[in-house]
C-alpha cells in the first residue's frame, strides 16, 4: 500500500467551510423545522446580471456553429483580448495584458502558487486569514513538519491583525525571503490597507527579499477613493508582488468560475528567472485554461454596462453589510461589550464578543437565532472571540436574520 502524504498529517483540522456546512446539516437533522439563514460562507446569492449573462449566452450560441466553435485555448493564460481588457479597464494600463494570467478563480491560483514556490519557502500570513493560505502551505510542506501549536503552525509566521493595531501587522517578525500573504480588503476582518500601509509592506518586502501574494478578491467593494485597489499602485511593487483577483464576488461568478493573477515582468526569483516564466510552465502543465464561456462573461463584465452592473451588485451586498453592522451596533449589543468592525469597503462585518470563544458564539447564534455565521477562530488564533458575518444574502433574509439577532440572541 502507498503511504499517505505525510504533510497532510500536519493539518490541524478539516477545512473550515465544509466544517460549517457539516454543523449546519447536523443542526438541521436535529431540528428539521428550523428555517436557517446563512450569514456564513461568502457565497453570492443574486442572479447573474443581464449584460454579463448575455455575453455568455451569445458565446454559447456561437459554440453551436462551425465558425463559432472553439476548444482548448492556445495557452492556459486565457484569451488575449480578455487579458488586455483586464489590464486596461481594471488596472488603467499600469500593468500589461501579457502580465495578466486568466484562471478559474483566486483560490485555485493560490494552490498553484503554493506548488510554484514549493516546500522550502518561508511563509507569513495575516492572522486571521483566509484558511487556504495556511492549509495549502501545509499540504506542500512549506509549513515544515511541526505540529499545530496553540492553534497555529510554528513554522509559519502569524502576523496578528487586531483592532489594537488597526488590523495592520507588525512585520518585524517576518523572516527574510518569505512569501507574505496579504489580503485587502481583508477576509475576514474587512480591513482595507491604506496607501501608507502598503508602502510600508512593499518596502519591507523589497528590503528583505520577500514576495507578496496580494489577494485583492474583494477590491471591487472599495468605495473610499483614497484606498488603493491594487498593490501595483504602490511604487516598487512590481519587483516584489504578484496579485490574485476574481470575478466571483464582483460579477457573481462563484459558480461560473473566473479569476486572474497579475505577475509583473520585473518579479524575479533569486537566480534571475522571471516568476511569470515558471508560472507559465506550471499552469500549462496542470491547467487547461478557464472555461471559454466564463471568459466571454468576463469580457462582457468589463464593458461599460457590465461595470455598471457589477457596481450595482456590489452595492447591494455592501448595503446588506451596513444593515448587519447597524443591527450589531444596537444598544443591546454595545451594553454587552460587543465590538463591531465594518469599513464600508468589504462585504464582511467582523464582530468581537469579548471573553467568549468563537465556536461557542457560533453555536449560540445558530441555536437561538437559526443563523449560520463563521467563527473567527477558524481563520487563525487571532480570530478567537470574533464572528464573521457575511453580507452575501437576499435582502429579506438579511433583514430577518437581523431581527432574530436583535430579538432572540442572549448575551
Ligand atoms: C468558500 C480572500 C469565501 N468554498 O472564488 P475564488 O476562487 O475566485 O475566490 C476565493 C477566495 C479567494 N480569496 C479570498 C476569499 O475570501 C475567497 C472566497 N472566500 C469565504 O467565505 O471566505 C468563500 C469560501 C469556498 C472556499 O473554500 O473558498
Amino acid at each position: 500500500m502507498i503511504a499517505s502524504n505525510s504533510y497532510f498529517k500536519n493539518l490541524a483540522s478539516g477545512f473550515l467551510f465544509p466544517e460549517i456546512a457539516k454543523r449546519r446539516r447536523e443542526y438541521c437533522a436535529a431540528h428539521p423545522d428550523a428555517e436557517i439563514i446563512s450569514l456564513g460562507i461568502g457565497n453570492t446569492t443574486e442572479p447573474l446580471t443581464r449584460h454579463i449573462a448575455s455575453g455568455m449566452n451569445d458565446y454559447i450560441k456561437a459554440l453551436e456553429t462551425p465558425a463559432g466553435y472553439s476548444g482548448y485555448g492556445d495557452d492556459s493564460a486565457g484569451e488575449l483580448p480578455l487579458r488586455e481588457k483586464i489590464a486596461t479597464v481594471l488596472y488603467n494600463g499600469i500593468i500589461k495584458g501579457h502580465e495578466v494570467f486568466v484562471s478559474d478563480g483566486a483560490k485555485c491560483d493560490v494552490g498553484r502558487f503554493q506548488q510554484l514556490f514549493g516546500a522550502s519557502v518561508n511563509v507569513a500570513v495575516q492572522d486571521p486569514a483566509y484558511p487556504v493560505y495556511v492549509d495549502g502551505s501545509v499540504m506542500v510542506g512549506a509549513a515544515g513538519k511541526s505540529p499545530a501549536v496553540h492553534g497555529g503552525y510554528c513554522d509559519i509566521t502569524y502576523m496578528p491583525c487586531l483592532p489594537e493595531n488597526n488590523f495592520f501587522p507588525d512585520l518585524s517578525g517576518v523572516k527574510k525571503e518569505s512569501l507574505i500573504y496579504f489580503c485587502s480588503p481583508n477576509n475576514p476582518t474587512g480591513a482595507c490597507a491604506t496607501r501608507e500601509e502598503l508602502e510600508i509592506l512593499v518596502s519591507f518586502a523589497r528590503e528583505n527579499g520577500c514576495i507578496i501574494i496580494y489577494d485583492a478578491a474583494y477590491s471591487s467593494f472599495i468605495r473610499d477613493s483614497k484606498l488603493p485597489k491594487t498593490i501595483f499602485e504602490i511604487e516598487g511593487a512590481r519587483r516584489c508582488a504578484l496579485e490574485i483577483n476574481s470575478f466571483s464576488k464582483s460579477a457573481g461568478f462563484t459558480g461560473v468560475r473566473l479569476g486572474w493573477s497579475v505577475i509583473p515582468d520585473e518579479l524575479l526569483f533569486a537566480d534571475g528567472t522571471p516568476v511569470s516564466a515558471l508560472w507559465s510552465r506550471l499552469t500549462n502543465t496542470f491547467f487547461n485554461g478557464a472555461s471559454n464561456i466564463a471568459q466571454a462573461g468576463g469580457l462582457a463584465a468589463l464593458d461599460a454596462e457590465g461595470l455598471e452592473e457589477m457596481r450595482d451588485l456590489t452595492n447591494y451586498y455592501l448595503s446588506n453589510a451596513a444593515i448587519i453592522a447597524e443591527t450589531l451596533r444596537g444598544k443591546k449589543f454595545s451594553d454587552a461589550g460587543v465590538e463591531v468592525y465594518f469599513t464600508g469597503n468589504a462585504p464582511y462585518v467582523w464582530v468581537r464578543f469579548p471573553g467568549k470563544k468563537s465556536w461557542e458564539v457560533f453555536d449560540k447564534i445558530l441555536d437561538e437565532c437559526r443563523v449560520v455565521t463563521t467563527p473567527g477562530a477558524g481563520f487563525g488564533p487571532s480570530g478567537e472571540s470574533f464572528i464573521r458575518f457575511s453580507s452575501f444574502g437576499h435582502r429579506e433574509n438579511i433583514m430577518e436574520a437581523c431581527e432574530r439577532l436583535s430579538d432572540k440572541l442572549s448575551l
